[in-house]
This record gives C-alpha cells, sequence and structure tokens, in this order.
C-alpha cells in the first residue's frame, strides 16, 4: 500500500469491506512492517496507585464517585513496585506499564517526585517503562522522559463526540493537550480506546481517524474491550462483537502500519480463536498476568500455552 488511509472518509471502505479481504489487506501490511518472525510483546501491567480518582469515567472502577468495592489505596512503596518489577522482567517482560488513578500529576508534587523515583528504579532493570497518571502539563513530561520513561499511556477511549457521554470531569481535547506535551517531550504515545461503551462503528473509526492525525505517530494503540464494572454507569453493557473487534484491529493495522496493538482489557471474555484472529488481524502486543489493574486477566500459563500452539515468538 502506498500510504495509509487516514481520514473517516478513507478509513470507512477499508473497515466495512468483506471480513477475508480486510484481512488480507491487514496480513499484508503486517508483514511488510513486522516480517514473518516478529512476535508478541508481552508487557507487565501494575496499580501503583488504585483507586479514588476524582474523575467519573462511566466504565472505570477506580472512580470515587461510584460504589465499584475498589478500595482507595496509597501509592505502593518504591521497593515493593520494584520487586515487582523483577519479577516481570524475570518472567519475560518487554515492558512494564505503571498505572495510577490520578486526574493528573505535576512538577513539583510529592506524589510526581515519588513516581520520578520508582522511574528511575525500574529504568535499571532493562526494561522498557511506561506510565499512564492522567493528565500531564509540559514540565511533568519533560522530567518523565529524563527520568527514563519509554511511553506514556493516555487514551482518546472513544470518539470526540461520544467522549462526553462517557466522561464529564475532563474533555477529549484535555486529553489531546496531554498527549502534545508527551510529544513535546520526545516520550512514545501509547494511545487507544475502549469497545463496548454504547458507541457505534463509525465512532469508533472517528476515534482512529483522530490518532491517525497524531504527529508522531502513537508507537502503541491498546484496544480495550469494556469490562464492565459494578457500580458504574457502563455496568449493564453487552461484550463487544468479536467480528467488530477484529475489524477494528486490522484496521488499525492498515492505517498505523508500525504501531504495536496491544489486545488490552477484555481478554478473559475472548474465546482462544477469538484472540488467535485478533493476532491474524495485526495485534502484537498483550498484557500477560493475571490482573490488570483492578480486574483479572488470563493466567500466565494459558497464555503461554496459547502463543506456543499457535507458534507465535514472544518479542521484547
Ligand atoms: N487515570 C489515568 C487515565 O485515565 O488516563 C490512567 C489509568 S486509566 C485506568 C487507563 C485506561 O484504562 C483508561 O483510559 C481506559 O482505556 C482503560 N480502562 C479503565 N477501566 C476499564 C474497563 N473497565 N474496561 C476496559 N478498559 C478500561
Ligand atoms: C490500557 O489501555 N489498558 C490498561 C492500561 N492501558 C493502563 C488498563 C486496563 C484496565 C482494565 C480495568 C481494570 O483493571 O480496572
Ligand atoms: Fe480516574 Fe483514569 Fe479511572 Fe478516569 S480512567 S476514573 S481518570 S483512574
Amino acid at each position: 500500500m502506498d500510504k495509509p488511509p487516514k481520514t473517516f472518509a478513507e478509513l470507512s471502505p477499508i473497515y466495512r469491506q468483506p471480513l477475508f479481504s480486510l484481512l488480507e489487506m491487514s496480513r499484508q501490511v503486517h508483514r511488510e512492517n513486522w516480517g514473518q518472525k516478529e512476535g508478541v510483546q508481552l508487557c507487565r501491567l501494575l496499580s501503583i496507585k488504585t483507586g479514588g480518582c476524582s474523575e467519573d469515567c462511566g466504565y472505570c472502577a477506580q472512580s470515587a464517585r461510584y460504589h465499584t468495592g475498589v478500595k482507595a489505596e496509597r501509592l505502593m512503596d518504591r521497593e515493593a513496585v520494584l520487586a515487582e518489577a523483577r519479577l516481570a522482567k524475570e518472567a519475560g517482560a518487554g515492558r512494564f506499564c505503571m498505572g495510577a488513578a490520578w486526574r493528573g500529576v505535576r512538577e513539583g508534587e510529592a506524589k510526581f517526585e515519588s513516581v520520578l523515583n520508582i522511574v528511575r528504579d525500574v529504568k535499571q532493570l532493562g526494561m522498557e517503562v511506561c506510565v499512564t497518571l492522567g493528565q500531564l502539563t509540559d514540565e511533568a513530561a519533560r522530567q518523565l522522559k529524563e527520568a527514563g520513561v519509554t511511553a506514556y499511556n493516555h487514551n482518546l477511549d472513544t470518539s470526540p463526540e461520544h467522549y462526553p457521554k462517557i466522561v464529564t470531569t475532563h474533555s477529549f481535547e484535555d486529553r489531546l493537550r496531554t498527549i502534545r506535551s508527551v510529544q513535546k517531550a520526545g516520550m512514545s504515545v501509547c494511545c487507544g480506546g475502549i469497545l463496548g461503551m454504547g458507541e457505534s462503528e463509525d465512532d469508533r473509526l472517528k476515534m482512529l481517524e483522530v490518532l491517525c492525525g497524531l504527529d508522531p505517530s502513537p508507537e502503541s494503540v491498546p484496544i480495550n474491550c469494556l469490562m464492565p464494572q459494578e457500580g458504574t454507569p457502563l455496568a449493564g453493557q453487552k461484550m463487544v462483537d468479536v467480528f467488530e473487534l477484529v475489524r477494528l484491529i486490522a484496521t488499525t493495522r492498515i492505517a498505523l502500519p508500525r504501531a504495536r496493538i496491544r489486545l488490552s482489557a477484555g481478554r478473559t471474555a475472548l474465546s482462544r480463536e477469538a484472540q488467535a484472529l485478533c493476532f491474524f488481524a495485526g495485534a502484537n502486543s498483550i498484557f500477560f498476568g493475571d490482573k490488570l489493574l483492578t480486574a483479572p486477566n488470563p493466567g500466565e500459563s494459558d497464555d503461554r500455552a496459547l502463543l506456543k500452539t499457535l507458534g507465535l515468538a514472544t518479542a521484547s
């Protein structure tokens, strides 16, 4: 393909073509950009600060506004995080991602200084380091980069039009502002979304259109399926249709050929066959370990068995 599709008008016919021709297209792009052997990156996720968040994101068990059964905890100690990072490294993780249930951070705050120290420690272990701490200032982004952060995760989560139906305490534009700070600081952007929050398939393509407009392009794109959380406004949502998920992954692969597409939350609801189809369509990264931030994830040994069955290597 000479030039990847970028706009909604270009993405839509690609997404809507017969599934098998879409998959043939995405396979070709995948092979050209990742070769035959490049495998699936294993990322370990750790919630370093759980619950008690001021924001009202309608999908999130960590918002203080909903009764979800998730208790607010303090920021983990440096040593405890480092111990988890060592275990991740021993288990073969190529990337260590730390998440905090905050609206955001700014330079000079005590909690931010603690995170910088944690990042410096983890960086020594030689894995890619990713953090997701909410909104950033330019200066906070600069300090994270200096401390050794490889990539900053900040998802758009859905289309600009659907976003205000899901979150009211911050805006889609706020999300973009933080992404710009990350880019200015020279960190890679990890940015994706959630499927299954009552949005249309067009909304998903509009989100992808915004992702395609980012310059530089996102280095990784997490695609989460909503894991409905008891007590949240989205608790009653149905699981997204597997073929819609596969179509979006394939279209993302075609539109962002060099991005790592991370099949993120929701794998516990996907069969082995469905996950295989997601990898076939272009997903080449997962979170491994039996817990995400607060929600469950498939067991490590099941994941290893699946990758072995499929003959997929692991990449760092
Ligand atoms: N507070 C920071 C923020 O909002 O950017 C970082 C943590 S937040 C939990 C990170 C991402 O996890 C969200 O942007 C969303 O994509 C994903 N997420 C949270 N709850 C989820 C759920 N129930 N199902 C699927 N994905 C979820
Ligand atoms: C992302 O896109 N997915 C991860 C990571 N970035 C931080 C988080 C998934 C959270 C799933 C719900 C939970 O564990 O509470
Ligand atoms: Fe807070 Fe992030 Fe959850 Fe929103 S998604 S409530 S900002 S932890």
